[in-house]
């Protein structure tokens, strides 16, 4: 029984349930919504073949139901992860990581800053500080992928890349908060991003997408063959570096076996070129394949050099084929994908229409014998169309790659397509749809995991174009979800959705359980909690205090609805002031915030959480603070003053 529950026997849930009578309405407005957007995709492609049949109804949930899925969303260059509902598609929570959050203070409490800071490297702060700044609080997230046990997931943690600022960082699920940010040493733009799937997560495999100079110090520029790429293995419990494997070329994407024994990136500019025009001068690049056991063999043997505190081995084309086998892949491969059948590897060919399917079964002769020819390992080779991109799978055998160019999604049989390599007279497509526009990644249901159910699949497009509403130069993107359940592909959801959800995750609701109130004793704010013992003040009872210590100032106070237990606090000109609030409500969805005025500082203080801010007390006067989050019929009264006075007053 949650926490909630305990106190009134009732949750807010259990009220809107009895409320929730009315189902048949919503489905209505959903009909006439998806109909007047069927209209509308015939202005300026075809539409899609199948508008909203029947299925349509399935997405469409009654007010108060809740979704069968958690949808975990990237955001791209907002640097946040998102949780939808699927398939409702309603947006449910914004989950702040490398970018600053005004409404939760991510990025501005002491709590979220010092997991910033404790993964950062030491010449990254040095930058900051010459720049004056604590933080890089943007980030560009791409990958987001959960922690999984014997194949599956397993509801610990989400795992997601910072391209931008070369990060990796770890959201726990019970709390829906990151605890860990780290920086990568050595690599640059970390792209691609997947956990090992077996025996479990284990490792989180991440790829270095830019290549630099080995010893990057500003002596090296034009000098291709002192430039490497790093692809990086993470101890996902730990969340530090277990080591690192220099390659050749730029690693775009990556996905591990559900053996535990490999995992592989794709690569593009295996030209190793700093130009588009030599970066696309091959007609085939490579496909990397990790021999997870021999790296471990070759770091426990020595067989390595350490970079920036980093056992690195060194796994370049052509130098040592025991840790790493490259495989040509015709041209420049985007996304790679593992099939639920636990044997296929499907890579996406971007330039070329083609996705190469390997088969894990035969990696392990590819590295017996040195000389064994590494495209051995490809066992299909299907023309699938334009620009394919990413792939995922239904669990029945079948695989649906985005077609970025053709702008389409093709539905195809990977048994089908490997007896047609082999020769026989058959046809592995199976289906193709328009979508609007230009596909990049896609998901299905628990498509990535052993428990891939085959029901829903998402198109997440780069393009919304005159889908919707002008609103200026800048558009939305486009999702758009298909039922698949009966076989065929049927649009139920067509909607915007701002920059840019990238790649998402589709998780069976039961594989999540997060908490409606913190724990008390929560790590997040382990270190605030000693202080405030060491300055004698008990954050778990209903408290205030300022404690005076030189320059520094400390005030803690505590909320209950409709108020905080200071009403004012006094400090002096240029103190450097932490605010520390705890609150005390454990009813469920009762969150208070605090915001000072003109002060630029705010923050959310979930039920039982525990938050604190500093800045320095820089403007003598009256301040005024307030509860910035909703939170009771007083919510507008529940405030206090900071007085200023002026230094030598
Ligand atoms: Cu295809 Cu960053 Cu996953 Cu873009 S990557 S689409
Ligand atoms: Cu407390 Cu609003």
């Amino acid at each position: 029984m949650s926490d909630k529950d305990k106190k009134t026997g009732i949750s807010r849930r259990g009220l809107l349930g009895a409320t929730a009578g009315g189902a048949a309405l919503l489905g209505g407005a959903g009909g006439a919504r998806l109909a007047m957007l069927g209209g509308a995709a015939g202005v300026t492609a075809a539409a899609s073949a199948t508008p909203a049949k029947a299925a349509a109804g399935s997405a469409s949930l009654a007010p108060g139901e809740l979704d069968e899925y958690y949808g975990i969303w990237s955001s791209g260059q907002c640097g946040e992860l998102r949780v939808l509902g699927v398939p409702s598609m309603r947006e449910l929570m914004r989950i702040p990581v490398f970018n600053r959050c005004s409404a939760t203070g991510w990025g501005q409490t002491n709590e979220s800053l010092k997991i910033f800071e404790d993964g950062m490297l030491p010449e990254t702060k040095a930058f900051l500080n010459a720049n004056g700044k604590r933080i890089h609080d943007n980030g560009d997230l791409h990958h987001p992928h959960m922690s999984f046990t014997e194949g599956t997931y397993d509801g610990r943690f989400i795992f997601m890349n910072d391209k931008a600022n070369t990060r990796v960082a770890r959201v726990r699920c019970d709390v829906m908060k990151p605890d860990k940010i780290i920086e990568i040493p050595n690599a640059k733009a970390i792209h691609g991003l997947r956990p090992q799937k077996w025996p479990r997560t284990g490792y989180v495999f991440a790829n270095g997408e830019d290549e630099v100079p080995i010893v990057n110090d500003g002596s090296i520029l034009d000098d291709p063959d002192k430039y490497v790429n790093f692809f990086t293995a993470i101890d996902g419990d730990t969340m530090e570096i277990a080591w690192q494997v220099m390659v050749s070329g730029n690693l775009d994407n990556t996905d591990c076996d559900y053996q535990g024994k490999y995992a592989f990136s794709t690569s593009y500019n295996s030209e190793m070129g700093m130009t588009l025009a030599e970066m696309t001068e091959n007609e085939m690049d490579h496909v990397v394949i990790f021999n997870l056991a021999e790296i471990e063999q070759g770091i426990a043997a020595g067989d390595y050099t350490e970079m920036n505190g980093v056992k690195v081995i060194d796994g370049r084309k052509e130098r040592n084929k025991k840790y790493t086998r490259y495989v040509p892949i015709p041209n420049s491969p985007h996304g790679i994908n593992t099939a639920p059948d636990k044997i296929h590897v499907c890579v996406n060919g971007k330039l070329s229409p083609t996705v190469s399917v390997l088969d894990v079964r035969k990696f392990d002769a590819l590295f017996d014998d040195d000389s064994s020819d590494p495209r051995s390992v490809v066992v299909a080779e299907p023309q699938l169309g334009l620009g394919p991109l990413h792939t995922c799978f239904d669990g029945k055998g079948n695989a649906f790659t985005t077609l970025f160019l053709d702008s389409q999604v093709v539905k195809w049989n990977v048994d089908a397509a490997i007896r047609a390599h082999n020769g026989e007279d058959v046809d592995p497509i199976l289906q193709k749809e328009d979508v609007h526009y230009q596909p990049g990644h896609n998901s299905t249901s628990m498509g990535e995991t052993l428990e891939a159910d085959g029901k829903w699949y998402i198109s997440m497009n780069k393009f919304s174009k005159d889908r919707f509403l002008n609103v200026g130069p800048l558009k939305p993107e486009n999702e758009q979800l298909f039922a698949i359940e009966d076989g065929g592909m049927t649009l139920v959801h067509d909607g915007p959705t701002f920059a840019e959800p990238h790649d998402s995750i589709i998780v069976r609701r039961d594989i999540l359980s997060p908490r409606n109130a913190w724990d008390r004793n929560d790590p997040m704010w382990a270190e605030t909690r000693a202080q405030a013992e060491a300055d004698g003040v008990d954050i778990d009872d209903w408290a205030d205090a300022v404690i005076r210590d030189g320059d520094k100032v400390r005030v803690y106070m505590t909320s209950v609805a409709p108020t905080f237990s200071l009403e004012k606090f006094e400090v002096t000109e240029g103190d450097e002031v932490t605010v520390i609030v705890t609150n005390l409500d454990d009813i469920d969805d009762l969150t208070h915030g605090f915001c000072l005025n003109n002060h630029g500082v705010a923050m959310e203080l979930a039920p039982q959480a525990t938050a604190s801010v500093t800045f320095t007390a820089a403007k003598p006067g009256v301040y005024w603070y307030y509860c910035q989050w909703f939170c009771h019929a007083l919510h507008m009264e529940m405030r206090g003053r900071m007085l200023v006075k002026p230094r030598g007053a």
